[in-house]
């Protein structure tokens, strides 16, 4: 059995200490840190989520599977960091109201940081002013919302309503994330950018800087 199998095996039984010993392996053996995410702790969670959905584990289950999941994430931040980066822009993220599901909202976080962008990570169930005010305290240059519930994702417009209530609709860019968001709905809710990962999200954000 590969060491990528006994990660993503350790993380749907939630032993968090088993992936702190597991994923340094793993980077000992030279695999990359990408493979590494998503072979091993990402393929995990995928099992997770899917017993999750057929009623075969239940939330303490699958919180402490996040658990090992942001745990893991952690020792894979240093390698998924690009090398001697310098700060390019300053981001304010967090997953919107009504929802308190972070580990994507972390990964984008990391991915962001490894870009070299300064980030201001609001947390989860992150109000639409909040994210207003944040931007404004920081100067942040985006917005970065994470929602993964279908019920919550309204949130996302509510924010955008926000920044414009605020008068900071010109100065500061939306972006938006998470399994349920669509393009179709970035659009239909005026946000100016949807990646669907991570690592496009960083791209994305850099991009928007430069432009
Ligand atoms: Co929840 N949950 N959950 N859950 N949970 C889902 C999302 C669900 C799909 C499970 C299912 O039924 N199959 C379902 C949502 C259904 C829907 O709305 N369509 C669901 C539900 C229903 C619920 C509850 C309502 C269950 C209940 O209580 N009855 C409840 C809601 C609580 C709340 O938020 N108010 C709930 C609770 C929980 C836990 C607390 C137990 C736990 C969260 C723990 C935590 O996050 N610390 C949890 C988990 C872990 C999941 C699943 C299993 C895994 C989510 C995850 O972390 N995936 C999930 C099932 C699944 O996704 N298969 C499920 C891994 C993560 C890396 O992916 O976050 O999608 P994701 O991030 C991706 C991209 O989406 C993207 O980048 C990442 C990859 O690179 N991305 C962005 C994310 N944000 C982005 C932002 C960007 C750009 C890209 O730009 C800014």
């Amino acid at each position: 059995m590969s060491i990528l199998t006994d990660i993503s095996e350790a993380l749907q039984k939630g032993r968090a200490k088993q992936i702190k010993v597991l994923v340094p392996q793993a980077l000992e053996e030279g695999i990359p840190a990408k493979q590494i995410l998503e072979e091993g702790l990402l393929a995990g969670m995928s099992v997770v989520g899917e017993k999750f959905k057929n009623n075969e584990v239940f939330v303490p289950e699958v919180l402490v599977a996040a658990r090992a999941m942001n745990v893991g994430a952690e020792l894979l931040k240093p390698e998924l960091a690009e090398a001697g980066v310098s700060a390019k822009g300053k981001v304010c993220i967090g997953t919107v109201k009504g929802d308190l599901h972070d580990i994507g909202k972390n990964l984008v976080r990391m991915m962001f940081e490894g870009k070299g962008l300064e980030v201001i990570d609001l947390g989860v169930d992150v109000a639409p002013e909040a994210f207003v005010q944040a931007a404004v305290e920081h100067g942040c240059q985006i917005i970065a919302c994470s929602a993964l519930l279908t019920t919550t994702m309204p949130a996302m417009a509510e924010v955008v309503k926000a920044a414009q209530a605020a008068g900071i609709r010109d100065k500061v860019k939306i972006m938006i994330g998470g399994a349920p968001v669509t393009q179709e709905f970035c659009d239909s809710i005026g946000a100016d950018a949807y990646t669907p990962d991570a690592a496009a999200a960083a791209e994305k954000a850099v991009a928007l800087l430069a432009g």
